[in-house]
């Protein structure tokens, strides 16, 4: 069960339809595929998604931090000693993408060596989740047309729209649209990426009141500290701190300081050692959790399934796991699929899936 080799491989998939949102916008997936070997032959593997706009990592820094930092400090342990593995990668700040994506592979191969699904290492409480999907920005009568398609060919009923442009209306037009021609029967939520202060934010939410929204995610800077929690203060739903809650110590600070009341658990950020953290943290605290979407791939979103369904918390809700489908391709040998509103994960060792290595030659960028 030895680590004898971690590789980082980038590569560049294109967005059929970018993605928008008040902190940038994603038009080709440019991922890092990491790959841990072990003595017996093992291959376990992760994506990381570089977001330079939230994390400040970038595809050639991942590469770098993996191959000359990471690497070196994780041959030759054990699959089992993944406590250690995440101590020694815990020596350097940040990096999280990178960190995880070395952490879930490391699981996976542990997963495959063992002969268990990641799931049933975890907590095996489910075998699938409901799926939320994350609408980008667009005009209304598009975002619309989106979310029905969503619908009508995934059973998809849960949409989290993306907000903080200015003028703060542009947004709530397009959520009153939705609410309008879906009706009832779906739950919507608004994330604003920072992109409104507090004081638009509230407005934002008062102009949307009658709207029934499940969540708010972060919308103003968390940085802003009084107005974070004056506004948090007189939201009527949960407020979900996202990228102002990267580790689980900052859940903390967010939470008992009056920021969040809420958490979004990303494992591309997190990992599944990490992310276990904050769910246990989440759950003592009696936090609503959300599963996000670090806008990844087929493997980073069966990542995300793999980890929230072996919880009974992270299942209560929808976990945002559809926006592989607005990429023109993908790495896996059979693609992911969502029907009747539901990702399962896959029955296997490890995570279930295998790379296509005909897709890996035509996307890898490092050849
Ligand atoms: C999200 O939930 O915010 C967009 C920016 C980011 O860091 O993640 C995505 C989705
Ligand atoms: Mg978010």
């Amino acid at each position: 069960m030895k680590i004898t080799k971690v590789e980082a491989i980038p590569f560049a998939i294109p967005y059929r339809k970018p993605l928008r949102f008040a902190s940038g916008e994603v038009h080709v997936a440019e991922h890092v595929l990491v790959r841990v070997h072990t003595d017996d032959g093992v291959v376990g593997v992760a994506e990381a998604p570089p977001r330079p706009f939230t994390y400040g990592e970038t595809q050639d820094g991942i590469r770098a931090v993996v191959d000359q930092l990471f690497a070196p400090q994780v041959v030759g342990l054990s699959l089992l000693e993944r406590e250690t593995v995440a101590a020694r990668l815990g020596r350097t700040v940040g990096n999280p993408t990178a960190k995880s994506a070395l952490d879930m592979a490391v699981w996976d191969a542990l997963g495959r060596t063992l002969d268990v699904g990641v799931t049933e290492l975890l907590g095996g409480f489910s075998d699938r989740m409901r799926v939320s999907h994350m609408l980008g920005f667009d005009e209304p009568a598009a975002m619309v047309a989106e979310a029905e398609a969503m619908r009508d060919t995934y059973g998809i009923t849960t949409f989290k729209v993306k907000v903080g442009r200015r003028p703060y209306r542009l947004d709530t037009e397009v959520v009153r649209a939705l609410r309008t021609a879906l009706g009832s029967t779906v739950d919507l939520y608004v994330d604003g990426n920072r992109g409104w202060s507090a004081a638009e934010s509230a407005r934002a939410m008062k102009e949307m009141a009658d709207l029934d929204l499940l969540f708010a995610e972060e919308l103003c800077p968390a940085d802003d500290v009084l107005g974070r929690r004056w506004l948090v203060q007189q939201c009527d739903v949960p407020f979900i701190a996202d990228e102002s809650a990267v580790t689980p110590a900052d859940v903390t600070r967010e939470v008992l300081g009056g920021s969040a009341t809420a958490v979004s658990i990303k494992t591309a950020r997190t990992g599944f050692t990490q992310s276990q953290r904050v769910h246990h943290l989440a759950e003592g605290l009696g936090l609503e959790v959300v599963m996000g979407n670090q806008i990844d791939g087929q493997l980073g979103s069966m990542c995300t399934v793999a980890f929230g369904a072996a919880y009974r918390l992270t299942t209560r809700r929808a976990g945002e796991l559809s926006n592989f489908l607005d990429m023109t391709d993908d790495l896996l040998t059979e693609p992911l699929e969502i029907s009747g509103g539901e990702l399962a994960i896959r029955p296997g060792a490890g995570l279930g899936v295998e790379v296509d290595p005909d897709k890996l030659a035509r996307y890898r960028t490092d050849t």
